[in-house]
């Protein structure tokens, strides 16, 4: 059986390999030390309980290496978009990055997650979460925060990109979705639900 690919893609220093590491192996490290590209297996449970082999592949920041991207985003089976909250320039990469995906993966075959990564840094945030998640809504996209420092939503977020392996892909037939063009009122309930425990989460952490 074909294993399960998860590629992890977003700007430099946002947190990738620092969620890939506490999923995969329960480590944080605090130096940022750049990757180039490295390809975890693990064995995760999937949303029916069945364990499955599945590859985490953790890619390079930033638009470097963009052959080795596009062969990246063409083995992808699902998509977590990283970016940290405490950077509005990361969100912008991150819809680009996903227009990117839509490209290469061709309209109707995108499964992905945005992910607001560093939500501990509360007093440095500058993305609010109804930015982020509008912005993952209008690709039909869930939208989670986490801290991989503190350990909130690492799971979780692997969990609902693993369950994105369960469902069809949302099929887009026009270009790129606008906020003028509406994803199904089903789907917008399933996104919301999706995202709602992240949303919570966020609340409390700032009421906090
Ligand atoms: N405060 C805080 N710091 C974090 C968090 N996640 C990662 N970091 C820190 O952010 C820096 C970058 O983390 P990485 O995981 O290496 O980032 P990356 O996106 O993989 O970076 P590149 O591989 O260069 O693209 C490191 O110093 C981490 O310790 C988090 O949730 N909160
Ligand atoms: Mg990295």
């Amino acid at each position: 059986m074909k294993k399960t690919r998860i590629v992890i893609v977003g700007s430099n220093c946002v947190g990738k390999t620092s969620l890939v590491l506490r999923y995969v192996l329960g480590k944080f490290n605090e130096q940022h030390k750049p990757t180039l590209s490295d390809c975890y297996d693990h064995i995760a449970q999937f949303p029916d309980g069945c364990h499955h082999c599945i590859e985490v592949l953790d890619t390079a920041g930033g638009d470097h290496f963009p052959v080795m991207r596009t062969l990246d985003i063409q083995r992808g089976d699902v998509f977590m978009i990283v970016f940290s909250v405490d950077s509005p320039d990361t969100l912008s990469a991150a819809k680009e990055t996903r227009k990117q995906i839509q490209d290469i993966k061709g309209c109707s075959k995108v499964r992905a997650v945005w992910v607001g990564n560093k939500i501990d840094l509360v007093s440095s945030r500058k993305v609010t979460a109804e930015e982020a998640l509008l912005k993952a809504f209008t690709f039909g996209d869930a939208y989670i925060e986490t801290s991989a420092k503190f350990i909130i939503n690492v799971d979780c977020v692997f969990q609902s990109v693993l369950s994105l392996m369960c469902m069809e892909p949302v099929k887009k037939d026009l270009g790129y979705p606008d906020s003028k063009k509406k994803v199904s009122k089903f789907r917008t309930k399933e996104l919301i639900n999706s995202s709602k425990g992240s949303m919570d989460l966020c609340k409390s952490i700032s009421d906090y």
